[in-house]
């Protein structure tokens, strides 16, 4: 990562890479991509923009679990998992050791495609995705990284964020996260297939215009986590103590203790309960 590219990132909470992939890798994740288009599922209408009149349009469509096609569909987005581009700046963003959270998945869209309400903002503070800085160095927990395989110009919708929300300190208006009244700071960079976006997800407020575009938005997205952070978890079970632990070590614990050997992560379906202490000084599991 070069000192530029660390300004920019420090600065903005965004950076775009130009020409990453390769004409022929674009081509091979064009013609995985064109393998289960009909596959994507799309949602409900108004679930991404939740009633914002900026954000209306037919259903969202995003699709996971793109390292188990079946093969050689699968290879385009295991290669960007690893691609050097990649773990040079997320060795620098998320530091080494970094791990993948969820993805890789797609965000498609067709003209019309309805947009996604903006959300993060890094105030309040949430430990999970935050980003800080110390020492001379950068520390993000949460950095999504977007591969283009087809061109997004300006106007066309996608991808867009608030540069520089990662640092504010006051929450953030409604009408920006609607984008009924964006106060003119929502940005939607224009990239080029083959151009990679990296962004402070969950530190920076983000979201999604509607598609413009008369061609598919074809967006790859890999979230990453610091080595230390976990958001998503594969399987809800790896939150139980059983995967953890010892036999031995579970053996008559009370339901309070097991809660303490949970296993890290937020999406877990209330598997995970907090503790409390009453006020006489019993400790309890939260419900
Ligand atoms: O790329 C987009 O359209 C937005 C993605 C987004 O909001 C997210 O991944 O949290």
């Amino acid at each position: 990562m070069t000192d530029e590219e660390l300004y920019f990132w420090d600065l903005n909470g965004y950076l775009i890479l130009r020409n990453v992939l390769t004409k022929e890798e674009i081509l091979a994740g064009n013609a995985a991509v064109d393998y289960f288009y009909d596959e994507i599922p799309k949602r409900k209408e108004d679930w991404g923009g939740r009633g914002a009149n900026r954000l209306k349009g037919t259903g969202w469509m995003e699709m996971h679990g793109l390292m188990q096609l079946d093969k050689p569909h699968d290879k385009p987005f295991r290669e960007m998992l690893v691609h050097p581009a990649v773990i040079s700046r997320l060795n620098v963003m998320c530091g080494k050791g970094f791990r993948l959270d969820h993805g890789p998945l797609i965000i498609s869209a067709v003209k019309g495609t309805e947009g996604l309400k903006l959300h993060g903002s890094g105030e309040p503070h949430s430990p999970l995705t935050g980003y800080h800085q110390q020492s001379g160095e950068t520390h993000c927990n949460g950095v999504t990284v977007q591969f283009q395989l087809a061109d997004v110009d300006t106007g066309h919708g996608g991808f867009v964020c608030v540069p520089a929300s990662h640092k504010s300190r006051y929450p953030v208006p409604e009408g920006v996260r609607t984008c009924d009244d964006d106060l003119s700071v929502v940005l939607q960079p224009a990239t080029k297939a083959g151009d990679v976006i990296f962004f402070m997800d969950g530190a920076q407020t983000h979201g999604t215009h509607p598609w413009t575009g008369n061609h598919q938005r074809r967006s790859i997205l890999i979230k990453y986590t610091s080595k230390s952070a976990a958001r998503g978890v594969p399987d809800p079970d790896l939150f139980q103590p059983e995967a953890w632990r010892t036999e031995s070590e579970l053996e008559g614990m009370s339901e309070a203790e097991r809660q303490v050997l949970m296993g890290p992560g937020v999406h877990h379906d209330g598997k995970v309960k907090p503790l409390d202490v009453d006020d006489q000084g019993n400790v309890f599991v939260v419900d």
